[in-house]
């Protein structure tokens, strides 16, 4: 009986450290580029082909709550890279959305600080590193990008996004 516990759990122990071994190996190849772009079409527009980007944004995130730049004017149609870096010492994200949408997410977030989450339109980025998101922009409209980090969006952490 103890025996065959042992074994199990040997087992078991085996099945994960292969399992991250495997994904250790495609680490380098990016997550989101190992993935197929996602067709969902949202109210601000669909998962970008990195091939297709025809413009490339920076976007740093600070400890004091804001974005820089704080607002950002698109045309219709295009495909952005936003290379977003976290200069604070604490954890910062850039979700995309419409207001309603990050406003809705960022109580969603007071309530479940520990939920995961990872869409084509946000970027988690720990203190000094720096990660991207693909984004087409095909609708006309104003949205917005928000640190949903709980206590950052309601101290102001919010960006302008004027597509048209
Ligand atoms: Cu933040």
């Amino acid at each position: 009986m103890h025996r065959m516990f042992t074994a199990v759990m040997a087992s078991m122990t085996l099945a994960s450290v292969s399992a991250f071994a495997h994904g250790d190996k495609h680490a380098d190849q990016g997550k989101k580029e190992a993935k197929a772009i996602s067709t969902e079409e949202k109210d601000f527009g669909r998962e970008g082909d990195p091939k297709k980007a025809t413009r490339t944004v920076r976007v740093d995130m600070s400890d004091k709550m804001r974005f820089t730049p704080a607002s950002l004017a698109i045309k219709q149609g295009e495909t952005v890279k936003f290379v977003v870096r976290n200069s604070g010492k604490t954890m910062h994200e850039m979700v995309i959305g419409t207001a309603k949408e990050l406003k809705d997410h960022a109580d969603m977030m007071k309530k479940h600080p520990t939920m995961e989450h990872d869409e084509p339109y946000m970027a988690h980025v720990p203190p000094g590193k720096t990660e991207t998101i693909i984004w087409q922009f095909t609708k006309a409209g104003e949205f917005n990008y928000g640190c949903l980090i709980p206590g950052h969006f309601e101290a102001g952490m919010v960006g302008r996004l004027t597509v048209k």
